[in-house]
């Protein structure tokens, strides 16, 4: 028995290298100091925070008002929260790698492996901690507003979701201080993944974040099916739902299918890695070909899962800065349907050159291609809608207008990369990290930021700056631009993605603008930040309490800003597509109802925060094996949910003298406030109420 046995028991497989610091200490090289420094960020961010917080007195606000919250909006607005701190780090991330690769000819300053780990950590949050929780947040926020509902139809389970969710980050940003983060890419294929080429604690964070995080998915996508389902206001049938609803609609069936493969395979990939199992080595007849399969059978519908909410915001922003109905809603509608399945059947183009015959590979390639299809059909929708519009470029518009020019690019170079013959000559170059960060960025982010900018007044009652908005906008699109249009080029040339320097000389230049290109992109982000500190700083000129600071056509449009949070005094009656654009013209809007009822909302509840620290610290003694700590957070865990079963008193009431008190107050500041051109739209006369210009021009436009 050597001495340190009992703290192996203890402990696990942590011990002092663990620490960033101290591998800074024993080998002070850039590479490793610049791990240190990311690590002490971290720490000294998270104190920040906490001391932020205890400066505020705002501990209790933030417990009982947030962090145990079911309601819907809050929910959603902690899981946008989520994603820009994350995206941050992301964003961060990938400008180094450009300043590695523009320094690569030379060397650079960081280590290979630190490059990896950098390519992995910036994959993998981008897509699970930046991208999915900004859309999780959007739906949540917007899509039970728009069809006219009080709350998603299981709002604990909307809680636990977020809360596993954020249990994910918080392991991805723990291994900046504790160990270290995989090497293996955001798709993490064995056998570079398996035990015995990669020992360390970094595949084992990927798998436990990524598995724990999709299962808070699967929660969100049965949550959001669900609640279309059953919990739209009288009148709103399927074929009155806006736009977003039905993108919303497609993307949570993607997810209830989608995400199962991927946490089966990341579990598979456990078992290989804990219980010695070989489902994806070659010894005992396993095989990697069946993980690469379960992945991307996850992986492609998760870009149309991603994509899919950005066409919705596209189509609601489109049609409300041109003042006119959506152009073409069936087919947008049977488009949004064909494009869902169609993502179900083209994962192969992930790998064509990875051993199947020339026929299987055609089949897949013609299949990837036919999503061109109903794809042109909507960007043919959305310029049909523009059509004699009186368009407004407001920044949500000028972010579908780079999304436009852009997105087309990148689904352009899509169909070049669905042609086998193609992929086998620029797959693994900057050709294809081009191809992809071309359709997520326009498409993926622009869609999110459009939707920020859109939505911001409705969720918190005051404008963003218009100017610095634009700004903003404009950067992120030149940005892009000069980041990955030369990566097409160099990926022409030969350069392959995830290597951290080259030898040619000839691509140096290319990678010093696509460096310049990160820096704008980086100034981007700063500006983001900035319009939201002066329009904090401003937000009483930029207060819309009325609710209505676009002329909006949708239901969430129809309550204050913020609304209240049971949403609607009165469920509304919907009649038409576009209920509250028809309702604004026909006097139905803001009318005062004959009486008020009881309403019943869900009670907080701290489970999701309960799971959310209990699996944080399983996920960490899974990561060093501290197997006492596992079985009790796994304890904890299921005594946890089955306890809330035990709850008896789940809901309240809202009395309806209390709704009818805060609806009449709301409809006496309408009635008193002053109604709005679309000229006046970005100034300070804007309150939230919007003025009818010319019912007949308004009833051609339809
Ligand atoms: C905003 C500025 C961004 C910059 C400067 C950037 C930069 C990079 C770079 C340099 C790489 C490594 C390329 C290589 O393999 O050589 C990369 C990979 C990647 N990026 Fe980005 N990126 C950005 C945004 C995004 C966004 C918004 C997403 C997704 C939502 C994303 C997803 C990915 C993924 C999935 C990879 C592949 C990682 C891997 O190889 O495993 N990136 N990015
Ligand atoms: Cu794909």
């Amino acid at each position: 028995m050597t001495p340190d046995q009992p703290l192996n028991w203890l402990l696990g497989r942590l011990d002092l290298s663990a620490l960033p610091i101290w591998q800074a200490i024993q080998n002070p090289t850039v590479s490793e100091l610049i791990g240190a420094g990311a690590g002490m960020i971290v720490i000294v961010g998270g104190l920040a925070v906490i001391a932020f917080i205890t400066w505020l007195g705002a501990w209790r606000a933030l417990w009982c008002d947030w962090l145990t919250s079911t309601d819907h909006k809050r929910i959603g607005i902690m899981y946008i929260v989520l994603a820009l701190v994350m995206m941050a780090r992301g964003v961060i991330e990938g400008a180094l790698m450009r300043t590695q690769q523009a320094f690569g000819l030379h060397g650079g300053f960081l280590a290979p492996d630190h490059f990896a780990e950098l390519f992995t950590t910036h994959g993998t949050i981008m897509i699970f901690f930046v991208a999915m929780p900004f859309i999780a947040g959007v739906i949540n926020y917007i899509m039970p507003l728009q069809i006219g509902a009080r709350d998603v139809a299981f709002p604990v389970m909307n809680q636990v979701s977020l809360g596993l969710t954020a249990t994910g980050a918080a392991l991805v940003m723990i291994s900046l201080v504790l160990g270290r983060f995989s090497t293996g890419s955001w798709a993490a294929y064995p056998p570079y993944t398996g035990l015995d080429f990669n020992p360390g604690t970094g595949p084992d964070y990927w798998i436990w974040s990524v598995a724990i995080a999709g299962i808070g998915t699967t929660l969100s996508g049965i949550n959001f099916a669900v609640t279309i389902y059953k919990e739209r206001a009288p009148g709103m049938h399927l074929f009155r739902m806006p736009l977003f609803c039905w993108t919303v609609l497609c993307t949570a069936i993607i997810m209830i299918f989608a995400m199962p493969p991927l946490t089966v395979a990341t579990l598979m990939l456990a078992a290989d890695r804990y219980l010695d199992f070989h489902f994806f080595t070659n010894d005992l007849g396993g095989n990697m070909m069946n993980y690469v399969n379960l992945f991307w059978l996850f992986g492609h519908p998760e870009v149309y899962l991603l994509v899919l909410p950005a066409y919705g915001i596209f189509s609601e922003t489109i049609a409300t800065f041109s003042g006119k109905r959506l152009y073409g809603y069936n087919s947008l509608v049977y488009a949004t349907m064909a494009i869902s399945v169609l993502s179900f059947t083209v994962w192969l183009h992930h790998f064509f050159t990875m051993g199947q015959s020339a026929n299987v590979n055609i089949a897949f390639g013609i299949a990837s291609m036919c999503i061109a299809v109903p794809t042109g059909v909507k960007v043919y929708d959305w310029m049909a809608t523009l059509f004699r519009g009186r368009i407004r470029m407001s920044v949500p518009m000028i972010y579908a207008t780079g999304f436009f020019f852009l997105f087309v690019t990148g689904g352009l170079t899509g169909v070049m990369l669905a042609n086998p013959t193609i992929s086998y000559q620029v797959h693994n170059t900057l050709f294809l990290v081009a191809h992809f960060h071309n359709v997520i960025i326009p498409g993926v982010l622009f869609g999110l930021l459009s939707s920020y900018h859109y939505w911001f007044p409705k969720a918190f009652g005051f404008r963003l700056h218009e100017g610095w908005g634009r700004v903003s906008a404009l950067l992120w699109i030149f940005g892009f631009s000069f980041t990955f249009f030369p990566l097409y080029v160099l990926g022409f040339m030969g350069m392959p993605r995830r290597s951290a320097n080259f030898t040619d000389p000839a691509f140096e230049p290319l990678m010093l603008v696509a460096l310049f290109g990160a820096c704008l992109i980086l100034s981007a982000l700063a500006t983001l930040l900035f319009q939201l500190w002066i329009s904090i700083r401003q937000r009483e000129n930029l207060a819309v309490p009325l609710g209505d600071p676009w002329n909006g056509r949708t239901l969430e449009w129809a309550t204050s800003s913020p609304p209240p949070h049971y949403n609607f005094a009165i469920l509304p009656q919907v009649r038409d597509r576009d209920d509250f654009a028809d309702a604004k013209a026909t006097g139905r809007a803001y009318e005062q109802p004959d009486q008020y009822e009881d309403i019943e909302m869900p009670n907080n509840t701290a489970l999701g925060m309960i799971l959310c620290l209990a699996a944080t610290t399983l996920g960490l003694s899974l990561v060093f094996y501290i197997w006492w700590l596992a079985i009790l957070c796994a304890a904890i865990i299921l005594v946890a949910c089955v306890a809330r079963t035990f709850t008896l008193s789940t809901t309240h009431i809202v009395p309806a003298e209390e709704v009818a008190a805060e609806h009449r107050a709301w409809l006496a500041a309408v009635e008193a406030g002053s109604a709005v051109t679309r000229l006046d739209e970005a100034r300070t006369a804007n309150r939230g109420l919007a003025q009818l210009e010319r019912p007949d021009l308004m009833k051609a436009a339809q």
